[in-house]
Parts: structure tokens; sequence; C-alpha cells
């Protein structure tokens, strides 16, 4: 981790150099860029919209549209184009409405437990929201048990949370409490695909992460606990009739695929309607998948990532009979947060695009992929300069990028979080 680090900020101080050497003069809007004249693994967010230029020479214009966040984890841009909902870890619902975070938070979020990386994850739309207003949360839910996963579906009148419940609860109970134990990871990524239906990541739930606990591992290859799982459940939490364990008594009835460490992002390939995942590896071993329903994705039988004690995963890494390869894997991490297809047309030659939101890499990743369905190439780091985790990130209706970021990765008191917008900046003059 330490050597990714250490590479990331000399790429980035080298991508500065350069920018500062060639004098490009920033559009006539924008005042002079602050990050250029600090360091570059600042985390705070920018103040006034500024000019990054990537490593292929494109101009970017990075807007701050909301600051002083506390650990934004997902986002939901509503169809009028003027509202976008950001969920704060610590168990808050925000508006920013044209542009301007309103002061005061959402009413009638559910009551949740916001220990370690837990807390209020992602916030996603009814396909019908337009007419039905419906929101659904994901959030870590305290019980008999412990804490697990939870969903809650409620309404949205522009103002408040109405008729919120817990639509479904995910069998991904881990005892304790506190910061130090029985947190875990909780996934919680929220997708809804074309056909109605709503897809749901269940984190792999090891305490603190970085206990590799084989016991709490082991569950992600068990079809009796949803833990480690992508679920497919119908808008209102029940099982559609065909998923594929349906009908099986040792299985439960949610789970789309299994085998997932810490998956947090899904996207629809806007060609294939294939549903691609990323995840999160331990050290190294963070994946791109392409999910095919019944199908096991190998956590933790193989994995390219070592435990935190230096030992490899598996001896047997990249493959075994009956479990599915990665589409592509990073080393070195980029720690993946969510990932989008890009499908606008804003910024030249990035339609179809794979972008990729990085946490501990400090950066945003564009991958291409073939007409195959394959990832060529070496992926285009972004915004690295800026020195901020990306936790997540949406195409707007113009085809602008909006990301989510945060400063310091944990502590429920920091309010370095940020929503930033990225679009194509004109042009220099020459
Ligand atoms: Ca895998």
């Amino acid at each position: 981790m330490r050597r990714n680090r250490h590479a990331l900020i000399l790429g980035s101080a080298g991508l500065l150099a350069v920018t500062a050497g060639a004098a490009l003069p920033l559009a006539q809007q924008d005042p002079p860029n602050p990050i250029a004249a600090t360091s570059p693994s600042t985390s705070n967010p920018p103040e006034q919209p500024l000019v990054v230029v990537t490593e292929n020479k494109r101009r970017l214009r990075v807007v701050p549209l909301a600051r002083g966040l506390s650990h934004p984890w997902g986002m939901a841009l509503l169809p009028d184009g003027r509202t976008i909902l950001v969920t704060e870890r610590p168990g808050r619902l925000r508006v920013v409405r044209d542009g301007v975070l309103e002061k005061t938070p959402v009413a009638g979020v559910p009551t949740l437990n916001p220990l370690f990386i837990g807390g209020l994850m992602d916030v996603a739309l009814h396909p019908a929201f337009a007419s039905n207003q419906l929101v659904y949360l994901s959030y870590s839910k305290d019980g008999d048990r412990g804490v697990t996963l939870a969903l809650a579906r409620g309404r949205f009148d522009g103002q408040a949370l109405t008729d919120v419940r817990d639509i479904f609860v995910a069998e991904a109970w881990e005892a304790g409490g506190g910061a130090t134990a029985g947190g875990g990871t909780f996934g919680g990524r929220i997708l809804f695909g074309r056909d109605g239906l709503l897809y749901l990541t269940v984190g792999d739930r090891d305490v603190r992460v970085l206990t590799d606990d084989p016991l709490v591992r082991s569950r992600a290859q068990s079809l009796r606990s949803h833990t480690g799982k992508v679920l497919r459940l119908r808008d209102d939490g029940s099982v559609p009739k065909d998923n594929p364990f349906v009908g099986r008594k040792d299985a439960l009835p949610e789970i789309f695929t299994y085998g997932h460490r810490n998956a947090y992002g899904l996207a629809f390939h806007p060609q294939t309607g294939a549903l691609w995942e990323c995840e999160f590896g331990p050290m190294g071993g963070d994946e791109l998948n392409v999910l095919v329903a019944g199908r096991n994705y190998g956590w933790p039988l193989v994995s390219a990532g070592r435990n935190y004690s230096g030992k490899l995963v598996s001896e047997e890494p990249w493959w075994r009979p009956g479990l599915e390869m990665p589409a592509y894997a990073w080393n070195p991490s980029v720690n993946p947060t969510n990932i989008l297809f890009y499908t606008g047309t804003a910024f030249a030659g990035w339609r179809n695009s794979l972008f990729v939101s990085g946490l501990g890499s400090k950066q945003l990743q564009r991958l291409t992929i073939n007409r195959e369905g394959l990832v060529v190439g070496r992926p285009e780091s972004l915004l690295g300069e800026l020195g901020l985790r990306f936790r997540d990130l949406r195409q707007g209706p113009e085809g602008a990028l909006y990301v989510l970021t945060e400063g310091r990765p944990s502590g429920n008191d920091d309010i370095d979080g940020s929503l930033l917008r990225i679009e194509p900046a004109p042009e220099a003059s020459k």
C-alpha cells in the first residue's frame, strides 16, 4: 500500500510540474488553480472551480457543488434536473438543489448504527420516481444478533421522507458493537436494472476489514448467507421468481451471484446489457467482474490479493473449476467504490468508457472496453492531483460526471467531503 501511494504522489507531482512548466492559460472565468500551489496530497476539496489538465492533455473543469459533507457515500440525481440527494455515511441525507447544499438534512432517515465504516450507504430512485416518489436507502441496522445491512424505502416529497420502512434485511449479521468490533464492511450499493429489478451488494462483513478471519470469509461461499453476495430483488423487496436459486432448500432466494469480497460498484453495459461489478480485494486483488446469474466469483477461494499479514489469500490465486475469473484485476490497487459506463457526448472520445472511482488510490480511472466486452490497454488516471478519495460517481443529464469525495478515511465528525461536477473545460487559447 505504501509503495503504491508513493508512486501516485510522484506521478501527480510529475503531472503538476509538466502543467506548470507549460504555463497553460486557464479559462477566463476560472480563478488561478489553487491545487498547483499546494501539496498534491491535500485532503480539502477545491473552494472554486479549477481546470485540470490530464496526462492525455485533456482539459477538465472541476466545479465544487457542495463542500463540508461528512463522508458522502452515495447520490441520486432527480429527474427534475435540479436536485441531487447525497447520503452522508454518519446518517444524514442531504439535498443539493441548483448547486446549493441545503442546510437541513432530510427528515425520516431510519435509525442506524454508524460504527466504523457503516452507517447510511447508498440512495437510489425507483425507475418511476417521477410518478411514485419512491426512494431507497441502504444502511447498517442494529438488532438482537448484532448489525447487518438493511434496505429501506420511503417517499420523498422534495423536503422529507415519509412512509419509510425496511423492505429487506440481509442475513448478514455480525455480533459486536462499538468502533472496533462487529462493524465490518456492508456493501450497500443499489442499482435498478432495465428489468425494473433492484440489485444490491452485501459486503464480506469482515470485522474491521483487517482480521482476515477465515470463519467470516467463508460466508461469501455459503448460499445460506447474504454475506459476500449480489442480490436481486423486486421493487418491494420480495424475490423475483426467476432468481437463480429460487426453489433450492439450501440457498437464500435473493442471491444473484456469490463469492464476492466487498462489492461497492454496479453498472449495466449500455450495449450488451450485462451487469458489471467492482469489488475491493484485501492487499491487491481489486476486481472488475461481469455478473452472470448463479455464478461463483471465487472469494476467498481464489484472489490475487494478499492478507494483511502479507500471505497470499489463496495458493491458487487465479482460477479453479467452477469459479469465475475477473474481467480485470488491479495491481496496484485502485480501491474501486463505483463504476459507470459513460453514455454521453459531452466529453469527446469517452462514450462507452468505463469510469471507476478510487478511494485509497485518490483518482478516477477510465478504462476502454472493446466490442467483445474486454478491457483493453492501460487505464487512464484522472484527477489524482486533487488528493481526494473518490466514493461515488454518476453521469448527469448534460453528460457531466458527478463525484463524491472525502479527505480522511473515517471519523464521523469529519466535514472534508464534497460533491464535484467534472465537465469539459474550454480549450486554452493559442
Ligand atoms: Ca473473484
